[in-house]
């Protein structure tokens, strides 16, 4: 087991649908820590270049559109094996095919409107925490 950080976002979708605390007491009842956390209203270009991996997909403009359509919850998330337990609570990318229980197939509308962010690798979670949180703004709760 690894002690990993991970970075995850509670998107427009489920900021509007007032759900960040029930999100928030699923990671605590998996063992997930809250290590950093701010909201904000993303400007287009600070979910272009969160999201510039996806630059050339077909979905990039929609996406980008959607992550400013309202405040975003952003944290850093501490924990064993943090990254893959994240995922695991997110369920899958698209809500339809998300397993019963995991906060995608409970609060999620679509593929588009997804309700959460969470990295998909250790090397990933370290860049992504650190495009939005400077080192002094992350705390260790180990
Ligand atoms: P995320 O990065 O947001 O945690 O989601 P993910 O890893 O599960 O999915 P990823 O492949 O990284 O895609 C990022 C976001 O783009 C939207 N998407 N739309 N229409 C489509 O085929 C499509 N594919 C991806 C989703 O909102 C996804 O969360
Ligand atoms: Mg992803």
């Amino acid at each position: 087991m690894a002690l990993e950080r991970t970075l995850s976002i509670i998107k427009p979708d489920a900021v509007a649908k007032n759900v960040i605390g029930q999100i928030y007491a699923r990671f605590e009842a998996a063992g997930l820590k809250i290590v950093a956390a701010k909201m904000k209203q993303l400007s287009r270009a600070e979910a272009e270049g969160f999201y510039a991996v996806h630059s050339a997909r077909p979905f990039f403009k929609a996406l980008v559109e959607f992550m400013i359509s309202g405040p975003v919850m952003i944290q850093a998330l501490e924990g064993e094996n943090a990254v893959l337990k994240h995922r695991d609570l997110m369920g899958a990318t698209n809500p339809k095919e998300a397993a019963a229980g995991t906060i995608r197939a409970d609060f999620a509308d679509s593929i588009d409107a997804n309700a959460v962010h969470g990295s998909d690798a250790v090397d990933t979670a370290k860049n992504e925490i650190a495009y939005f949180f400077s080192a002094i703004e992350v705390n260790s709760r180990a």
